[in-house]
């Protein structure tokens, strides 16, 4: 099938937002095969009856490259507890924190977790997203973990949406392991990784004082290689351990967080090649006081994406928009760098080369927007502007 969409402003994201004020594009099937002003349609495409996109802006459909919406229970009890003066501690007495989570998705079927996560895929898909990035990490166990990457895998067939699945057994070490880190990462997190064979796009882990160690995540990402995997790291967020360092010598995607990366760890992404992911969600939430070092990722040439990193407890946040919004105003990017975080970059997070750009050969995943320039999408503060999207050159019912 074809189609010829006409009258918008086209944000193609090719070098800067690539502007085309009054565009067009052609679409076959899923791909897109023409892109240029409306007056210079190519034959035999100039017959085709036009869709009129009612001169709306029109951008590649946005990329979440890093969330965690599938889990059980919520965290909104402890959130006002906290509010009401409770400590840390007395959270984790009366049940709270991330082991809250961890019980709550042991407890939950896989139907339940998927109700669950629908609402949560549901809402990011209402804010423009055609392709999300959904990681385990809340089972650590063999047969959790491999439930919750089942569980993502069936998202992506029940809605217009791509999903990536990304296994994290190593984001916590249980009770049952306390203070025996390496051997929860030798008797669950590789194991758990070789179980879940064809549910697993990509590997991850939580370095960090609090969670796993280089040491230990070198060896989880030497048993992602063996098996062919990419890796990414949740790096840098609390403390500076040298988590990207280590990603970067692996090849890694990306390495996210990164509020306490150092000058050595930007060299090493840029010379890698390694995206950095930056997550102003679980900035805000946690009150963090260090944002990521933007002006040194920048002058070194690192891409930078942007994601949501939605989860109950550091960001339960679902608005790519308002984590835009966030990243202008608490990190200093540009409204265009914004924007190229959640479309050209956040497809490179995740190893994808066919789409994040409106270009000829690229998957036909656009968001149709009720806004004339793409600042208005950073500008704007807790809206929801999409008008529309278009997954796999179908236009949304
Ligand atoms: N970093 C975070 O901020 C979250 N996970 C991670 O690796 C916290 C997850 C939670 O509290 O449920
Ligand atoms: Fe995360």
């Amino acid at each position: 099938m074809s189609l010829l969409l006409s009258n918008m402003t086209l944000a193609t994201m090719t070098g800067g937002y690539g502007l085309i004020p009054d565009g067009a594009v052609v679409i076959e099937d899923d791909i897109i095969v023409w892109v240029g002003p409306r007056g210079q349609v190519p034959g035999p495409y100039d017959t085709l009856p036009p869709t009129d996109m009612g001169g709306r802006l029109v951008t590649p459909g946005l990329i979440d490259c890093h969330t965690h919406i599938v889990f059980g229970g919520d965290r909104a009890a402890e959130f006002e507890m906290r509010l009401n003066g409770a400590s840390y501690q007395e959270v984790a007495r009366a049940g709270g924190g991330i082991l809250s989570t961890v019980t709550a998705t042991r407890a939950a079927d896989e139907e339940e977790l998927l109700a669950q996560a629908l609402v949560r895929a549901d809402q990011i898909i209402a804010g423009g997203a055609t392709t999300i990035e959904v990681k385990s990490g809340y089972g650590l166990t063999v047969d959790d973990e491999v439930k919750m990457l089942r569980v993502v895998r069936r998202i992506g067939e029940m809605r217009d949406v791509t999903v990536l699945t990304t296994h994290l057994a190593a984001h916590a070490v249980p009770p049952d392991y306390k203070g025996r880190a390496d051997a929860y990462i030798d008797e669950v997190a590789i194991p758990s990784l070789q179980a879940a064979k064809g549910l697993v796009d990509a590997v991850d882990a939580f370095c960090e004082g609090i969670a796993f160690s280089p040491t230990q995540v070198e060896r989880l990402f030497q048993a992602a290689q063996a098996l062919g995997l990419p890796v990414k790291l949740h790096a840098e967020q609390l403390s500076d351990l040298k988590g990207a360092m280590l990603a970067a010598r692996f090849g890694a995607l990306s390495a996210d967080h990164l509020e306490y990366l150092a000058q050595d760890g930007v060299d090493a992404m840029a010379q890698a090649g390694t995206v950095a992911v930056i997550l102003p969600g679980a900035f805000y939430t946690l009150r963090e006081t260090q944002p990521p070092p933007i002006a040194a990722l920048r002058a070194a040439g690192v891409p930078m994406a942007l994601a949501t990193d939605c989860n109950p407890g550091s960001s339960p946040i679902t608005s790519l928009t308002l984590v835009m919004n966030m990243a202008c105003t608490l990190f200093r990017m540009t409204p265009q760098e914004a924007l190229q975080g959640v479309t050209t970059h956040a497809a490179r997070a995740l190893g994808l080369t066919d789409r994040g750009q409106i270009a000829p050969g690229l998957r036909a995943d656009l968001a149709v927007w009720q806004a004339r320039h793409p600042a208005e999408l950073s500008y704007r503060i807790g809206a929801t502007p999409l008008h529309s999207r278009i997954f796999g050159g179908r236009l949304d019912a």
